[in-house]
């Protein structure tokens, strides 16, 4: 198939909403020719540590340019993951930005190019969403632990996770205002961090696109997280934030937004962020949404007061729509009770719910399997993919009474 057969093909399939069938030779070929991976000129991103904010280990795991959120410390919180233990997920640093001289800048074969800087994001009507940040790697770590596999990333348990109030524009308010043509297909955001690079290989600056219409359904360029701006981690000056979609979809330190009349590729959306292996085709399968999940407010290996009533928390969540109910079980699954919901769920974004148990002395292992509004719920066993992505099975966590 040449390139413009090609093309076409692509373009069809993102019209009928499929995004499959299609030969990684070609797209690698494509990523190439397209010649991304200059940075922006007039935009220095000095590198100031992979992570700036604080990462104390009663809040933290770090796990090299990443850091994921203990479980426990969101015992006793609100909804929303406050700032001080919101996981941080960094392909290279955190880089420093100017936000005085930072501006975002419109362009590509879709659009005419415009250029907004933050006061001009900040003048145009804002909205506030609660929205979850995933990794789609989180989970990861269990695919070796509890199934016995072996996955390659980072081996994070359930902490890449965390549920945001996000404030800021309508994307699709600033692709009108730029000039967007009607005959765009695809959108990408392009992060100002520092290029990654993968095996010796530059793959230029963190990038995957999306379609168009996902761009005017529910994204948001965001510039504040929890009422406040967006701290360095977390994308400051601002951000994309891509509701129900995978984590990588939500660029931070948005430099330039690529709107193009043909579909685009990058290595986050070839390489990266498909799920390859066995029974998967052989250039992968491509996803873009989140599983169902559920996590106790706890570490494995807590030591609990036997014989004394303990209040299990946890949270549960899923892209498809709101939890329904949450079952769980403190005896390895051979016995399974509702958990009671509770709290408000602004977004429906995800469930807090509690159990009450009165451990006897010994060893336990703690289960929770939730179900969404759709009936989407937690299997027993994760299907493997080499990348480690979409990890969803129940999660086994042992505990001690004495
Ligand atoms: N520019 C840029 N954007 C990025 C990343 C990155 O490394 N650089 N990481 C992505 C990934 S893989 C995830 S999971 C989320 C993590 O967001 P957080 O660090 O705010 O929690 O940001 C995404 N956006
Ligand atoms: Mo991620």
């Amino acid at each position: 198939m040449n390139e413009g057969a090609y093309d076409e093909r692509r373009l069809r399939d993102f019209i009928a909403g499929r995004t499959s069938g299609f030969s990684r030779r070609t797209l690698l070929a494509l990523t190439a020719a397209a010649g991304v991976g200059a940075a922006l000129p007039g935009t220095p991103a000095q590198a100031a540590g992979p992570i700036v904010k604080p990462l104390p280990a009663d809040l933290f795991r770090s796990l090299g340019t990443n850091a994921e959120t203990l479980w426990s410390a969101l015992k006793g919180q609100g909804y929303y993951v406050p700032v001080d233990r919101f996981f941080v997920r960094n392909h290279t640093v955190t880089p420093t930005i100017d936000a005085s001289t930072w501006s975002l800048e419109i362009s590509g074969s879709g659009t005419r190019t415009a250029h907004f800087t933050l006061d001009d994001l900040k003048r145009l009507p804002s909205v506030t969403r609660p929205v979850a940040i995933e990794c789609a790697g989180n989970g990861r770590g269990y695919f070796t632990t509890q199934q016995g596999q072996t996955v390659s990333g980072t081996a994070w348990r359930l902490g890449a996770i965390g549920v945001g109030k996000w404030k800021g524009v309508r994307l699709s308010t600033v692709l009108r205002r730029a000039g967007i043509s009607r005959h765009a297909v695809d959108v990408q955001p392009i992060g100002l961090d520092p290029n990654f690079v993968s095996g010796g290989v530059d793959l230029g600056p963190v990038r995957r696109p999306f379609p168009v219409r996902k761009a005017f359904d529910d994204v948001l360029l965001a510039y504040e997280l929890n009422d406040e701006p967006l701290p360095p981690d977390h994308g400051f000056p601002v951000r994309v934030v891509v509701p129900e979609w995978i984590g990588i979809s939500s660029i931070k330190w948005v430099g330039r937004i690529e709107v193009s009349a043909e579909p685009l590729f990058s290595p986050w959306n070839t390489q990266f962020y498909r799920l390859f292996g066995e029974g998967f085709p052989a250039d992968g399968a491509p996803f873009d949404r989140q599983v169902v999940k559920s996590a106790f407010e706890l570490e494995p290996g807590t030591v609990f007061r036997a014989g004394t009533r303990t209040r299990l928390t946890g949270r549960s969540w899923s892209s498809d729509g709101p939890i329904r109910e949450v079952k769980v079980s403190t005896d390895g699954g051979a016995t399974w009770r509702r958990a009671r919901p509770y709290g408000s769920t602004p977004g429906g974004v995800w469930q807090r719910w509690e159990y009450d148990w009165t451990p006897a002395a010994g060893e336990h292992v703690l289960l929770a399997r939730a179900t969404d509004v759709r009936g989407n719920t937690q299997p027993e066993v994760t299907r493997h993919n080499t990348l480690g992505y979409l990890f969803d099975a129940v999660v086994k966590v042992p505990v001690t009474a004495a």
